[in-house]
């Protein structure tokens, strides 16, 4: 008789493996790129949930630097990334309008940490976003999203203007190429590894 893996509530099973499933928040203020950073990654038709914005939010949302921007997300995005044989990352993107926040708590429960998507050129945007993740208490690294043209600060001067702990990994990132959203997700999860063993 063969006998049952041993499995935990964590361990999520697939082709006869056992891979373990990690929950991860993608989050991040209004129009940072967090839709289109599952979109480049994910191994699965990503599950997204955007809405044209009416005239209407022009008012509300400040659309500077992403004038393109037709559509924003109401619920969330969903995507899947295996890193390794045994790790597969379940991607959970909150949508940015500060009226949606509410639903942060309850997609952040079960998350075993947070990539934080920020743009350099909106770096208060980003202080609620740290504030709320941290309230949370989610370990978390900052995926500086590097929009064309924005200069990038030095990290130090980033470090100090966002309050980070010294541990606390800060990368760059263009959210619409998969490798450099895949190096992102990598140092987080190494991050999360170094604080649970
Ligand atoms: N130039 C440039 N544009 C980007 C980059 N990342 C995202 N964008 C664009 O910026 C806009 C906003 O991206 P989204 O992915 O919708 O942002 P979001 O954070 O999901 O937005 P909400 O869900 O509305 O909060 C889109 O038009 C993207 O094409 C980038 O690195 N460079
Ligand atoms: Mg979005």
């Amino acid at each position: 008789m063969v006998s049952a893996p041993n499995l935990d509530e964590h361990d999520y099973v697939r082709g006869g493996e056992t891979q373990t499933a990690v929950k991860i928040l993608v989050v991040g203020h209004f129009a940072v790129g967090k839709t289109t950073l599952i979109g480049s990654i994910s191994e699965i038709e990503p599950l997204s949930t955007e809405e044209t914005m009416t005239q209407a939010a022009e008012e509300v949302d400040d659309l500077k630097g992403v004038q393109g921007k037709t559509t924003t997300t109401v619920a969330m995005d969903f995507g899947r990334l295996t890193i390794s044989d045994r790790v597969v990352l379940y991607l959970f993107g909150t949508p940015g309008q500060q009226r949606f926040v509410q639903m942060w708590e309850d997609m952040a429960r079960g998350a075993l940490g947070a990539l934080i998507l920020v743009d350099p050129e909106r770096l208060a945007d980003s202080f609620p976003v740290i504030d709320l993740i941290e309230h949370y208490g989610l370990d978390y690294a900052i995926a500086v999203n590097h929009f064309d043209g924005a200069p990038l600060r030095d990290e130090a001067a980033l470090r100090e203007a966002l309050d980070l702990l010294d541990d606390t990994p800060v990368v760059t990132c263009d959210a619409r190429d998969e490798k450099s959203s895949a190096a992102a997700l990598t140092t987080l999860v190494r991050h999360l590894l170094d604080h649970t063993r």
